[in-house]
């Protein structure tokens, strides 16, 4: 068996998505995903010039080869757009081989370890009470964890927010350049805590709560917040600080039992090695997508269980079902799984073109017995929804200092 060839799709179903399929001289294919959002172009390039002249003719069933081969066969490992390149190509080879093997990736992984894959919603609110009505809609609908995100009083625009009123292009107007937003980090901590609070007054505690810090937070001021929300027993604060220094992640750890999330915007084992090996975090949220597929999740995951941290993937709406359907993959397999996020199955034309049949029931995602990864791509349905170029907001404190968005 042999690659014969490697397209490169971009379509804009409201976000842009890149997505790879991997044909093979036998007919079957595989789907990868390699969105980075706000440079897709850049993994397009890497991918059409860089990688699939290199892989033409190669078996696609040598998935750890390719994998070796695009990351220590090129002199400039890691950095995103490589790793994201490195990740379509990989979880495309999955694809082929479940097909070829007619089972479902997680077979080829070592089988189930759970029914299904837990699942936290968002509850994304213009206030507190906002929020915690959409909340209830959550638990109502059966979800057993929820991400609760709600504006904050003062700023015009609050990351996580956004719920239905605007997309980022909406936000962008008639310039595709990227938004700017406000940040304070007083006023966050206004009203933060009390958003908790009044959550579990509401819901008592046998719901699961997280927060998404987006890393607008410095070490101490995370300690800070995560020493605040420790009476409202949160499954984890994401991102509460940057962590380029993962060394850094000490002084959150040795201030708070609030346990910590990290890890959506990692490429290697390289970003969260010593934050897991020091037991600095709790979850590991790196993406399939961004972090170098499936064969780099599976290392990182089983890396991670040495250290009792627990996987939790990205699950946000710029990532395509490719991904998505890595996950559920990975998800039902780890024995460390912890919890996906999840954002529902998006809009009518990104249904229209990524078809699966996985499905949510009582807050858990059910995995479909498709072999492979189980996602179907149309390809003249994601041509009636062309590239848009799109920004992720840039973030500036009071005073015009740029931030971290
Ligand atoms: O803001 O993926 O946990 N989820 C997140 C995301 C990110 C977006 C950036 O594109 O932080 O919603
Ligand atoms: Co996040």
């Amino acid at each position: 068996m042999k690659i014969q060839e490697i397209k490169v799709f971009v379509c804009s179903p409201g976000r842009n998505f890149v997505t790879v399929k991997v044909i093979t001289d036998e007919g079957t294919y595989g789907l990868g995903d390699a969105t980075v959002n706000g440079r897709e172009m850049a993994v397009v390039a890497y991918l059409e010039e860089h990688v699939a002249p290199c892989l033409i003719g190669r078996d696609p069933q040598e998935i750890e080869d390719i994998w070796q081969y695009l990351y220590k066969g090129v002199y400039w490992r890691k950095g995103p757009i490589t790793m994201a390149a490195i990740a379509a190509i990989d979880m495309a080879l999955w694809d082929i081989k479940g097909k070829i093997a007619n089972l479902p990736v997680y077979q080829l992984l070592g089988g189930k370890s759970r029914k299904g894959v837990t699942f936290y919603a968002h509850a994304n609110g213009e206030n507190i009470d906002d929020t915690l009505d959409k909340a209830q809609e959550h638990i109502e609908n059966g979800f057993k964890a929820i991400r609760l995100q709600s504006a904050i009083p003062g700023l015009k625009v609050t990351y996580g927010v956004l719920g239905d009123k605007k997309d980022y292009f909406e936000l962008q107007g008639s310039r595709p350049l990227p938004p700017e937003e406000e940040w304070s980090t007083a006023k966050y901590f206004n009203s933060i805590v009390e958003l908790f609070k009044k959550a579990r007054e509401r819901f008592g505690y046998d719901v699961h709560f997280t927060h998404d810090v987006h890393s607008r937070l410095t070490p101490i001021e995370a300690a800070k917040l995560g020493k605040l929300l420790e009476p409202y027993n949160l499954l984890f604060l994401e991102d509460a600080a940057i962590a380029e220094n993962q060394d850094s992640y000490k002084i959150v750890r040795h201030h708070t039992t609030t346990p910590l999330a990290i890890g959506e915007t990692y490429n290697t084992i390289w970003d969260c090695k010593d934050l897991i090996q020091n037991q600095l975090i709790d979850y590991i949220r790196v993406a399939a997508t961004h972090a170098g597929g499936i064969t780099a999740l599976k290392r990182i995951t089983d890396f991670a269980s040495v250290y009792n941290v627990k996987t939790a993937p990205h699950g946000a709406p710029d990532l395509s079902p490719v991904c998505f359907a890595a996950h559920m993959h990975l998800n039902i397999w780890a024995p460390n799984f912890g919890i996906q996020e999840f954002v529902g199955f998006g809009n009518e034309g990104l249904n229209r073109i990524f078809k699966h049949k996985f499905t949510v029931e009582n807050g858990m995602g059910m995995m479909s017995e498709a072999p492979g990864l189980g996602v179907e791509f149309d390809e003249a349905a994601a041509a009636e929804y062309p590239y848009k170029r799109s920004y992720l907001p840039v973030s500036r404190l009071e005073d015009g200092t740029l931030w971290n968005w």
